[in-house]
This record gives structure tokens, sequence and C-alpha cells, in this order.
């Protein structure tokens, strides 16, 4: 990664130290997706967190492996080389900086555009090469597990909620339009770090624009997620499991019942990051408004009709840490 000249000081660290975490939040909800009963407890984590995790997912340990090992190999290239594929824009290799308004963090990643089911080799044009042959077959193959996982988590969250159609949610991601995102991430160890009891943000807080996103990390801590009362709790990692997180479209359709969880990742001094992040997102056109179904008696909408074109045109305005749902508030 190349050295930061300017480092933006308010946005590299963090307000509350100290971040090699002592304790890590033992509340986290585990669904296990093999039980079939599991849709109450989805709900209700949905509501009090908007995030959770999954074991039991079904998705081939071989597959993260593969997918885990092509991303290290990319991110193991000369830096110069590196850049010949950013700045994301929004797609592409990026480093240090995170979308165009100025967010800062200590990591590089690539944004990946999903079309039509697989990785669009325009969004990256290091996967137009021939030495990238075993990286799109891994991402084509991940990408394709975590629509389904998505799906299936989208339709319990529908059974949980007792609506119907099951697909109500679901079909919006696995829709051929929809505009869905892979994201890899390396969070390199951070020197400043080493024997201080500091902390620098990795990735700052944000919620996610989609409805859903499935997140899967090796063994390095950092993510931090934001309970209903502003406190931030660590998350443990596990490599073996995946995250999800409740995003703002989600937010919308359920008027507000269930929360986009806030979320950031703190730097570590040791040890390399390295996460891959499934980003669900409906069709551009989509009109997103509370689901009626869903709306009790008397209960007012709490948020206008919008399409997800204009929220994420929205979105690329805003900086990492703004509410960008405010401004479709009622
Ligand atoms: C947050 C969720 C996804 O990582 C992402 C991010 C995007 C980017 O990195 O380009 C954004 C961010 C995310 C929300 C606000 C805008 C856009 C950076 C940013 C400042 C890929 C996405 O879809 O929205």
């Amino acid at each position: 990664m190349a050295v930061l000249t300017k480092p933006s000081l308010e946005q590299v660290y963090l307000p509350t130290p100290p971040h090699r975490p002592r304790s890590y939040f033992s509340g986290i909800p585990v669904v296990d997706l093999s039980v079939t009963d599991s849709d109450a407890l989805l709900v209700n984590a949905c509501e009090e967190f908007g995030f959770f995790k999954v074991t039991n997912h079904g998705v081939p340990k071989e597959l993260i492996a593969r997918l885990e090992e092509e991303a290290i190999k990319f991110f193991s290239l000369s830096q110069m080389e590196k850049e010949r594929y950013g700045p994301a824009n929004p797609f592409g290799y990026g480093s240090r900086t995170i979308g165009g308004n100025g967010d800062v963090g200590w990591l590089e990643y690539l944004l990946l555009e999903i079309n039509s089911e697989s990785i669009s080799h325009s969004s990256l044009d290091f996967l137009k090469e021939p030495r990238a042959r075993s990286f799109c077959s891994a991402l084509n193959e991940y990408v394709e597990s975590m629509r389904k996982l998505a799906s299936e988590v989208l339709e319990l969250m529908a059974k949980g909620l007792r609506i119907e159609p099951r697909n109500i949610f679901s079909k919006v991601v696995m829709d051929e339009e929809s505009d869905s995102v892979l994201r890899l991430n390396h969070y390199p160890p951070c020197p400043l770090l080493q024997g201080l009891n500091g902390s620098m943000t990795g990735l700052g807080e944000h919620t996610d624009p989609q409805l859903i996103s499935v997140l899967r990390s090796n063994n390095t801590s950092g993510l931090e997620i934001s309970l209903r009362d502003g406190t931030w709790v660590s998350v443990l990692p596990d490599a073996e499991s995946f995250f999800i997180n409740v995003g703002d479209s989600l937010q919308v359709l359920t008027n507000g019942r269930f929360r986009s969880v806030k979320h950031r990742v703190a730097a570590n001094g040791y040890e390399s990051r390295v996460s891959m992040v499934y980003f669900g997102g409906p069709p551009s056109g989509e009109r997103l408004a509370p689901l009626p179904l869903l709306l009790g008696e008397g209960e007012q909408s709490m948020y206008r009709e919008f399409t997800w074109c204009e929220y994420k045109r929205c979105a690329y305005k805003s900086r990492l840490s703004d509410n960008r749902l405010q401004q479709f508030e009622m």
C-alpha cells in the first residue's frame, strides 16, 4: 500500500480506544441454518442488532479458501502493478481512499460489480488477463453461493415476519438486474499501532445501503458494531461462519423494524485482516418503500418511496458516516 502523505487524523483515529480488543461482545446472535425454526431468532436479531452470524451455511470451505487465496495473490502484487487497476471509481482497486468524498482508511480493496449473476470483467481490467482465469472462476462460484445464501436468509426473514410470498425480499436480490457488489478487503498490519494502546480506523463507521451484506473474514479481529444505545462492541472473528448485516434498503422495506447496523473496522497492529463481502442490492429501477403488509393498523410509513438508483446517487455524494436515509424520512 502506498504511504499516506497527508493523513486526515480526525478520520483515521477512532475516538474510542483501545483496539486490540480485550474482550469480545458475547451477545451476537447465532443462527444455525440447519435448524428449521431459526426464523424467529433471526427476526429478533434483525430487530435488536441488524446483525447476526450464520453457521451450517453449506458454502464449501474449499471455495472460500480458494477465493481468499486468489485475493491474497492479487494484494501481494507490487503496489505499482495494483495501481494500474485503480483507483476504484467506484469499481476497481482502491487503496486508502473510500468513495469519492474524502474518506480514508487503513486498507486496500477490490470493488467488483456483479452483472446478471457473475462478476463483470469491466469492473477490473485485471480479470481480462489470462493470468486471472482461476481468480475469475473462484469469484463467479463464490458469487453464486452468496446469492443463494443471501436469498435463503432473506426468505427466512419473510417467514419469521409471517409475510407472503416468502420470496418478497429475496426476489429483489435474485433478480437478473439486481445491482449487487462484491468487495475484497485487505487490512494490512499497521506498524504505528505496534506496542501502543491506540487505535486506527481500518474502515470508518457506516451503514450499508443495500438490503443485505454477507461477510466472511479470516480469523483477524477488527469488526465492530454499534448497539442500540450507541456502544461500540468488537465481534469475535470466525472464519468458518458468515456474518449478516441488515442494510438501509431492508430497514426501509420493514419500516424501521429491522435495523441497518452501523459498523466499522479497526486496524490491527500485527496481523492482516482479509474479508470478502457480498452486498445484495435491488435492480436500479426498483421502488423502495415500507411494505404495506408490514404496516400495523394506523402505523405511518417512516419513508417516502424512492428508487434504488436515486438512493445510490445520494450515497455516492455522501461521506461514509453520514445518515443517508435521513433525507428520505417522512
Ligand atoms: C458501503 C457499503 C459498500 O462497501 C459500498 C461502499 C461504497 C464504496 O466504498 O464505494 C460507499 C459506501 C458503501 C457508502 C457511501 C459511499 C459509497 C463509499 C461511500 C462513501 C461498496 C457501497 O455500496 O456503499
